[in-house]
């Protein structure tokens, strides 16, 4: 296990999503991963399971970032759940100080269960500092909607214009997700990387949307460019270690269940 991914992330308590999936994802997939934890989500479970956020002061954040990229030469890092303006600054800062060949941004603006307005100072600051340093993004059907600006992405067609216009912001690949959202029996996500548009296909599993899917898939892709795979190869075997994980779920005592991120066999 020579190859290594970092992480910089939000932790979420119940293991099902944030830095702990992520971790697991690059366990499972040989990288050697160390992280950076952005945020504390805690679920509330005499609160409808609503979600109690404690950013982690930014000096803390400079420091976990200073040790990690000071202990090991690293060029593959997912962003994950930054949560506010201060956490995006310090870390857009942290990111420009040094080369990397792939920041691969989740793009994450809201958790399931939270109200899209907790979503709007987050998504100016991630737009205009972080996604220009991102080399792939992988927004879901809200994320791709508010970043590209559309009202509603109803067809594959839509999510291919979303794609596009993500893709002017900034970062080089944008692979947008249509997750359980888009009508039809598969699960389809768009890959575009400025010239070339390639859609992913798989059938979906149910129609619940699954905790720490799109952490997984994310964290999967970092794994995999980490080992160098090309950014097309590394979004087809996430999309696989996704489609397992969320046939393996997890049912758990909260209202969603959550992925179990396990490596796509053969
Ligand atoms: O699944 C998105 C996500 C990412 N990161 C953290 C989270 C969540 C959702 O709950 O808590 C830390």
């Amino acid at each position: 296990m020579t190859n290594r991914a970092y992480v910089i992330a939000g932790s979420e308590a119940t293991g099902g999503a944030g830095i702990q999936a992520d971790l697991k994802a690059f366990q499972e997939l040989g990288v050697y991963g160390m992280g950076t934890i952005t945020c504390i989500v805690s679920f509330d479970p005499g609160n409808g399971w609503a979600h109690r956020f404690v950013p982690v002061d930014p000096s803390v954040i400079a420091d976990q970032i200073e040790a990690a990229t000071s202990c090991h030469d690293l060029d593959t890092v997912k962003i994950g759940m930054l949560g506010t303006p201060d956490t995006i600054d310090v870390v857009a800062k942290a990111l420009s100080a040094r080369t990397w060949r792939h920041v691969v941004l989740d793009p994450v603006l809201i958790c399931k269960g939270q109200e899209p307005g907790a979503a709007l100072d987050t998504d100016k600051a991630l737009t205009s500092q972080i996604l220009p340093l991102a080399t792939v993004i992988t927004p879901n059907h809200f994320e791709a909607r508010t970043l590209a600006g559309m009202e509603r992405i109803d067809t594959e067609d839509d999510l291919v214009e979303a794609a596009r216009r993500i893709h002017a912001l900034g970062p080089r690949h944008v692979i947008a997700k249509g997750g359980t959202e888009l009508p039809g029996p598969d699960a389809v996500d768009v890959h575009f990387d400025g010239e070339n548009t390639t859609v992913l296909r798989a059938p979906k599993i149910g129609r619940e949307r699954v905790s720490g899917a799109g952490c997984t898939f994310a964290a999967a892709i970092t794994a995999e460019l980490a080992k160098g795979a090309e950014v097309g190869e590394a979004a087809a075997t996430a999309k696989r270690m996704v489609r397992e994980g969320i046939s393996r779920r997890l049912t758990t005592h909260a209202p969603f269940a959550s992925v179990v991120p396990i490596a796509p066999q053969g």
